[in-house]
């Protein structure tokens, strides 16, 4: 069996880009893997938050992770402050990390420019995310593309230490990273992604959205003026991706939907897109008003964090033997 590991950091604005392209990977590789699903809070406060928000958003994501269909009985969901280790080990790899590699990092580069100075948080986020994998002797992490070069770091990081401290102190793990056709782009401008954080609400749905704001983001989208439902990434960018979101949504095939909607407008597939979205999200956003206020989610999470304890204190004593920390027992 192999262990999966992966984490979102709890912003609100969970959006179909985020469900389609990571979370239903979750869902599918906890049934036949070990797997840890992480909320990753102290990769949040490396930009600043608002803590009683921050706790709130927490929750907000624990419950949707459970809404999707993550199975606490099945997969070991936990929030990342709850298990000391992420920070301790975090700090160890740091001293194995050089600062030029952190200096390089794409993500890094993007938040801080422009800025007169950044926490140092911002630079060793991807160490922590090192840390959160490496922890566990994980195999594979499910992520996005945009995450490529934070594996690739992480497994640099293992190599180097396994060549200095002995070869099996961490699993070197692989990215398993979405489909092409997984990338849900924005809706107000089909050549950018689908962001949490961008200004304008239009360009996301939400996974919490009502019918209403979905309808008006959908009906809103951006399309082009050839007024023909045809799948053509290129010079059709706005209509294909709301073709790829039905499709992702109902399991119908492209060629379908063309099919299906050979001599209609866009007014009559954005209408049905509609409804297809929002007989997808109801449940879940049912599902998520009974989880999120409920003492379960609490002790799933508890439970979670104790699950996961237990195999990281593993990993630790091994990894301060090999370093000769602390006194040993
Ligand atoms: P932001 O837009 O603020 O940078 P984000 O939407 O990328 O945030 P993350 O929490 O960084 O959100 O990402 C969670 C997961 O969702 C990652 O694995 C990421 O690759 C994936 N993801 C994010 N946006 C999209 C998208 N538009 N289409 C498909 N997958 C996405
Ligand atoms: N950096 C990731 C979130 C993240 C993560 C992780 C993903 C933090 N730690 C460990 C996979 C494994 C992001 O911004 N999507």
């Amino acid at each position: 069996m192999k262990r999966v590991f992966s984490g979102v950091q709890p912003t609100g604005n969970i959006h179909l880009g985020n469900y389609l392209g990571a979370l239903t990977q979750f869902v599918e590789l906890q049934n036949e893997n070990e797997a840890l699903y992480c909320i990753v809070d102290e990769h949040a406060i490396t930009v600043p938050q608002d803590p009683k928000a921050l706790r709130e958003h927490v929750l907000d994501v624990a419950a949707l992770y459970m809404a999707i269909g993550l199975d606490p009985k099945k997969a070991i969901v936990f929030v990342q402050s709850e298990v000391s280790a992420h920070a301790e080990l975090g700090w160890i790899l740091c001293c194995a990390a050089n600062t030029g590699e952190l200096f390089r990092m794409t993500q890094f580069k993007a938040k801080s420019q422009g800025k007169e100075s950044v926490g140092a948080g911002l630079l060793t986020y991807p160490v922590l995310m090192a840390a959160d994998i490496l922890l566990y002797d994980t195999d594979i992490v499910p992520v996005g593309n945009d995450q490529k070069q934070h594996i690739e770091l992480t497994r640099d990081l293992a190599i180097r230490v396994n060549s200095k401290y002995g070869k099996d102190t961490f699993v070197v793990p692989d990215g398993r990273f979405m489909k092409a056709g997984a990338r849900i782009m924005a809706l107000d401008d089909p050549t950018a992604k689908m962001s949490k954080s961008a200004p304008n609400e239009k360009s996301r749905i939400s996974l919490l959205d009502p019918p209403g704001k979905i309808k008006k983001a959908i009906m809103s989208a951006t399309t082009d003026s050839e007024g023909c439902v045809r799948f053509d990434t290129e010079n059709k960018p706005g209509i294909s991706n709301l073709m790829n979101i039905y499709s992702a949504l109902t399991g119908k095939t492209i060629e379908e939907l063309e099919g299906l909607y050979a001599g209609h407008g866009y007014g009559d597939f954005k209408k049905d897109l509609v409804e297809v979205t929002v007989n997808a999200l109801t449940p879940i956003q049912e599902r998520y008003q009974d989880i999120r206020q409920s003492q379960q989610l609490i002790d799933d999470l508890h439970d979670g964090a104790a699950r996961a304890d237990a195999i990281a204190q593993k990993t630790m004593k091994r990894v301060r033997d090999r370093f000769g920390l602390g006194i040993g027992r």
